[in-house]
């Protein structure tokens, strides 16, 4: 049998949490043949809703589950951790200013990274596991400007090891293809979404391509109506997030969920030969991104590696598209450092 993974989740007595962990438990994130040991977090008002959880999981007598550990404590939650998944946070709630809800989640992440960087040092005598050192995962918004401060103050771990959540988003382009088309979503790939994980993403279908009887066709030309693709299906995915609320009553919980699953598993395991996925990753300066944010890129995975796809032409229309987004991430930047004095 193949060496455990231990696997944090917070927020887990939220609502993603709750679909998430099953999705863990039953090997969707890493395999069905790797056993995981799941930690979850949340806070003390949450404490007894979070035990509620655990009870779950052991009466669902899940064959990879091999250990449960629910906790208040961050420390305890952070010890000895593989793959962190983020998803606790302080939502924003009626009235409130950005900068009192970015306040709220800088202090949150500045604490868990620190928590994080504590327990780096226990990793250097695991050698036969999945993962040479902790991965991490930033699911609460803002998704990539936490991840931003979460890297700023766990520094032991590297910077290539923290990325965001846009895979939702990537999904949900991948979807609206799907159905456009009317063609199965597993044929439709290397769609993209760039920057940040709010409105202002630009899902960018120009080397989006699917397959088909008569091979591969681009998105483009299979649509055939640039109009639609540069305006409403733009817009549909930008506002998919407030769709969900408006029907639901309550935000994307299972597609979140899942994503989380694909962004963990195509990164540990791999993307597809010639398929790429989106991720929130710490830009290098490709494609004319500042460097020092947390942007979304299409990356390809491969032992636990991500990197970035280069040598994509990149039109005018994209290019003012990339670089509004980056500008709002540069504004939540120095909102958030604006916070942490
Ligand atoms: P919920 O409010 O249902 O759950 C959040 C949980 O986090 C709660 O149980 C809360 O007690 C807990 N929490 C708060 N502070 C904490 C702390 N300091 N440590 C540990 N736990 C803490 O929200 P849910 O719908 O599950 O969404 C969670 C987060 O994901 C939100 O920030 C949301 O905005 C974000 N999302 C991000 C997405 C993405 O694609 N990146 C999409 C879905 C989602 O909207």
């Amino acid at each position: 049998e193949e060496d455990p993974v231990t696997v944090l989740v917070t927020g887990a007595a939220g609502q993603i949490g709750y679909a998430l962990v099953p999705m863990i438990a039953r090997g969707e994130m890493l395999g069905p043949n790797r056993p995981v040991i799941l930690h979850l977090l949340d806070i003390e008002p949450a404490a007894e809703a979070l035990n509620g959880v655990k009870m779950e999981l052991i009466d669902a007598a899940f064959p990879l589950l091999k250990g449960v550990v629910a906790t208040t404590n961050v420390v305890e939650a952070c010890t000895d951790v593989d793959i962190a998944i983020m998803v606790g946070g302080f939502p924003r709630k009626d009235g409130m200013e950005r900068k009192d809800v970015m306040s709220k989640n800088v202090s949150i992440y500045k604490a868990q990274a620190s928590a994080l960087h504590y327990t780096i040092d226990g990793f250097s005598q695991r050698f036969s596991l999945l993962l040479p050192l902790l991965i991490v995962l930033l699911v609460a918004n803002p998704a990539n400007t936490n991840a931003l401060i979460l890297k700023e103050f766990a520094p032991s771990i590297p910077e290539d090891n923290i990325t965001s959540l846009t895979r939702l988003d990537h999904n949900r382009a991948l979807g609206q293809i799907s159905e456009k088309l009317n063609v199965h979503v597993s044929d439709v790939k290397n769609v993209i979404i760039w920057g940040n994980h709010s409105s202002t993403q630009y899902p960018d279908v120009n080397h989006a391509t699917v397959s088909t009887d008569k091979g591969t066709k681009y998105v483009r030309e299979l649509v055939n109506n640039d109009h639609w693709l540069n305006t409403e299906f733009i817009t549909t995915v930008q506002q998919r997030g407030a769709a969900i609320i408006k029907a639901r009553k309550l935000s994307s919980a299972l597609s979140a969920a899942s994503a989380a699953c694909d962004h963990i598993r195509d990164w540990v395991l791999g993307t597809p030969k010639g398929t790429w996925v989106s991720m929130g990753v710490y830009s290098d300066g490709s494609y004319g991104v500042p460097p020092g944010l947390i942007y979304s890129f299409p990356v390809t995975c491969e032992k636990g590696e991500w990197s970035i796809v280069q040598g994509l032409k990149i039109d005018e229309f994209s290019r003012a598209k990339m670089d509004a987004t980056a500008e709002e991430l540069i504004e939540e930047k120095a909102l958030a450092y604006s916070c942490l004095h």
